[in-house]
C-alpha cells in the first residue's frame, strides 16, 4: 500500500468516527425577538416566525426580518406574565397545504377563559383560522379570523399547542395534559392523558373544510364519540412540544413528549395509541404522588386494556438522573426528521433538541435520534456537536424546516417573555 493509500485509509477511518458524533454549525438568521416557536416557509421561501408574547413575523431573507408584524394577536391573548417564565401565548402556526392558493393560515394561541370554561380555569386554548392578504406587503388581517377549536385549560403550563397538517389533508394538534404537575388536573382522579372524554394531553386530528367549527375526519379511531372524544388520535400524553410529519419514507407522524422528572421522550404517534402518560414516564411506570420513585411494577395495560406504544427514543432528564451525563436536559423540545441536502450524514434521523441543562441557566443542547439500521427498535439519542458556536448559549424552545428540508433551531436567551434575546439559526454543515 502506498503512502498515499494509507492516508487516505486514514482519513476515510477519521471522517468514520466524526460520523458517530456529526458537528454543525450554527448560521444566526433573526433576532431581537422574544420567544420564537415556530419557523414556517412561505412558499416562495420567505418564512413567518411565531413570537410567544403575540406576533406573526415576516423574514424576507436570512439577516431581515421585518419590523412591522405580519400579524399581531397581542390583543386577543390570555394575559401573559410577561418578563417571566410562561408557556402561554402564541404557540404555533401551519399553513393550508394549498396555501398558495387559499392563502389560509392556522394559529394557537392560549385566549382569555371562554365564559363556559370552569371558572378556576386558567385560559383557552384556540385553534383559529385566518386569512394571508394576496398582496404584498405580506400581513394577515385580524379580522379574518374563524375559530376552528377551543380547550380549556385548568392551569397556565403544558398547552402544547403545537400543530401540523397530515399528508392526508387534516390538522393534527398537540394538546398538553392541562398542567401543574403529575397531572393531577383540578378534580380528583382525573389524570388527563388517560381520560377520553377530554381533549387534554391528546394528539387530536380534525377536518377544517367544515364551513365553521371542524368536522371529524372518517377513520378517527373514535370517530363515533362512543367512548372517546371524535377527535382523540392519539393519547396518554402529557406535553407535546414538537408535532412534525417526516416529508420522506413513510410520512410518520413524530412527537416529542416532555417528561416530569426521570425520561424525555420523542415518539412516533399511532393511530389511536396509548402512548403512556401518566401510567408510564418513557419505558417505566409513574407514580403521581413521589415521581422521583417510580412503581417496581411497570403497568402493562391502560384503562381499556391496551397495549401501550413505546417512545421510539428516550434520554435521562436530570431532575431524576442528577449528574448522569447522559442526562442531557429538562424537557425536550421536538424537532423533525433530516430530509434536506446539506448534512448528508444527519438523513433520515430525527433531530431535535432540550431546552436547557439547568433551570435558570440558558443552555441547551442540540440531539439526534439515530434511526436503527433495521428499522426497528430504539433510536439511539446522542448530542450534535457543534463547530461554531461551539455551544447553544440560550433555551431551545423550537425548530423549524424550510422548503429544502434544512433545519432551523429557535432560540430565547431569556427564561421566559424578556423581549430581545429570541433568535433563529439555520443548522448548517461546518466548513473545515
Ligand atoms: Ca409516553
Amino acid at each position: 500500500m502506498s503512502l498515499r493509500c494509507i492516508a487516505l485509509a486514514l482519513a476515510l477511518l477519521t471522517s468514520a468516527a466524526a460520523d458517530a458524533a456529526p458537528r454543525v454549525s450554527l448560521v444566526r438568521v433573526a433576532g431581537g425577538m422574544t420567544s420564537p416557536l415556530s419557523y414556517v416557509a412561505l412558499p416562495d421561501g420567505r418564512a413567518l416566525i411565531v413570537d410567544q408574547p403575540g406576533f406573526v413575523r415576516l423574514l424576507a431573507k436570512p439577516g431581515q426580518l421585518r419590523d412591522t408584524p405580519v400579524l399581531d394577536l397581542t390583543s386577543r391573548l390570555s394575559t401573559l406574565n410577561h418578563g417571566a417564565f410562561d408557556e402561554r401565548g402564541v404557540l404555533s402556526l401551519a399553513l393550508h397545504p394549498k396555501f398558495q392558493k387559499n392563502r389560509r393560515v392556522f394559529i394557537a394561541y392560549t385566549a382569555p377563559r371562554r365564559a363556559s370554561a370552569p371558572a378556576d380555569g386558567d385560559c383557552t386554548l384556540r385553534i383559529s383560522e385566518f386569512t394571508a392578504g394576496a398582496t404584498e406587503p405580506f400581513v394577515i388581517d385580524p379580522a379574518t379570523e374563524k375559530v376552528r377549536l377551543e380547550i380549556d385549560k385548568p392551569y397556565a403550563n403544558h398547552n402544547g399547542g403545537r400543530m401540523a397538517f397530515g399528508p392526508d389533508g387534516h390538522l393534527y394538534i398537540g394538546v398538553g395534559d392541562g398542567g401543574n404537575g403529575n397531572d393531577e388536573g383540578k378534580r380528583p382522579d382525573s389524570g388527563n392523558g388517560q381520560n377520553l372524554d377530554t381533549l387534554l394531553g391528546k394528539i387530536l386530528r380534525i377536518d377544517v373544510e367544515t364551513p365553521e367549527g371542524h368536522g371529524i375526519p372518517k377513520g378517527n379511531p373514535f370517530a363515533d364519540g362512543k367512548k372517546a372524544r371524535p377527535e382523540i388520535w392519539a393519547y396518554g400524553i402529557r406535553n407535546p412540544w414538537g408535532l412534525s410529519f417526516d416529508r420522506g419514507g413513510d410520512h410518520a407522524l413524530y412527537s416529542a413528549d416532555v417528561g416530569q422528572t426521570m425520561w424525555e421522550e420523542v415518539n412516533v404517534i399511532q393511530k389511536g395509541g396509548n402512548h403512556g402518560w401518566r401510567l408510564r414516564e418513557g419505558f417505566i411506570g409513574f407514580n403521581p404522588k413521589s415521581p422521583e420513585k417510580p412503581p417496581v411494577e411497570i403497568p402493562q395495560k391502560g384503562l381499556l386494556g391496551e397495549s401501550f406504544v413505546d417512545p421510539v427514543a428516550v434520554y435521562k432528564n436530570r431532575n431524576g438522573f442528577k449528574k448522569d451525563p447522559e442526562a442531557y436536559g429538562i424537557s425536550v423540545t421536538g424537532g423533525f426528521v433530516y430530509r434536506g441536502k446539506a448534512l448528508t450524514e444527519l438523513k433520515g434521523d430525527y433531530v431535535f433538541g432540550d431546552w436547557g441543562r439547568i433551570w435558570g441557566v440558558p443552555g441547551g443542547t442540540l440531539l439526534v435520534a439515530r434511526r436503527p439500521k433495521s428499522g426497528k427498535g430504539q433510536w439511539a439519542v446522542e448530542p450534535l456537536e457543534l463547530g461554531t458556536p461551539s455551544k447553544v448559549a440560550s433555551y431551545i424552545v423550537g425548530f423549524g424546516e424550510d422548503n429544502d428540508g434544512e433545519l432551523y433551531v429557535l432560540t430565547n436567551g431569556n427564561i421566559g417573555l424578556t423581549p430581545g434575546k429570541g433568535e433563529v439559526w439555520k443548522i448548517v454543515p461546518v466548513t473545515p
